[in-house]
């Protein structure tokens, strides 16, 4: 018996994917699952997406969801057994996932590539990165997550992001006062759902056999 599913063109080490792969699994959708690699993106890909960025989800029925944030929605308003668009802060998550995504990940790039930005040295871009830090680290100061109790699309939608500040530089991250957004991070980090999220695949090819991610 042959099943079809939704379509899903990622890459790995991408945080907008790893939000995307989140939503998915924490609404736990099957989809078919396209590892590529941003050097050589599959026609397939572009063709139904031209922009060219992952992640890009095709629904069954044609639909293309090109946007990560909404890759998350669409994927936990099907399903949401958990309860990540809980209404009460479905509004703040959509507040931090904008700051995350316009102001964060501005300071975030210029912080991991500071040879390729020459205005200001890598600690003043570390610095400027670190005012939503300090946000985070107020909201988890007395919730194990960001926006209360229970995990909200804001914690996936911002986790891959402070990862990859945090990867930037180890030793930095570790060191600066912010002792709950680490715990935070940390627990992400071995969260098995985000565990299964980083699982390594070869870069698809067409005619190779479908890998279900679920
Ligand atoms: N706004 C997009 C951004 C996605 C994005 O920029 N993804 C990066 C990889 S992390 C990408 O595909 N870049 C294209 C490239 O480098 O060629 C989203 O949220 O899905």
């Amino acid at each position: 018996m042959t099943f079809s599913y939704p379509c899903l063109y990622s890459f790995r080490r991408c945080p907008y994917a790893m939000r995307a792969r989140l939503g998915l699994l924490f609404a736990e959708l099957q989809v078919e699952l396209r590892e590529i690699t941003l050097k050589n993106k599959p026609p397939q890909m572009l063709a139904i997406s031209p922009k060219g960025t992952v992640p890009v989800l095709q629904l069954l029925d044609g639909t293309v969801i090109e946007e990560s944030r909404e890759i998350m929605i669409w994927a936990l308003e099907q399903q949401d057994p958990q309860g990540l668009l809980d209404k009460k802060t479905l509004q703040q998550s959509y507040d931090l996932m904008d700051k995350n995504d316009n102001e964060f990940k501005y300071w975030l790039d210029r912080y991991k590539y500071a040879d390729r930005h020459t205005d200001m040295t890598q600690t003043e871009y570390r610095q400027r990165g670190e005012v939503f830090l300090q946000v985070l680290e107020e909201l988890l100061t007395n919730n194990p997550y960001l926006l209360g109790t229970s995990v909200t699309v804001a914690d996936i939608g911002i986790m891959p992001f402070v990862r990859q500040f945090a990867h930037v530089d180890r030793d930095v991250f570790y060191d600066l006062p912010y002792p709950n957004l680490q715990r935070w991070l940390e627990d992400w980090l071995e969260h098995p759902l985000f565990v299964r999220t980083m699982t390594k695949f070869q870069p698809w090819q067409d005619g190779d056999e479908m890998v279900v991610f679920q």
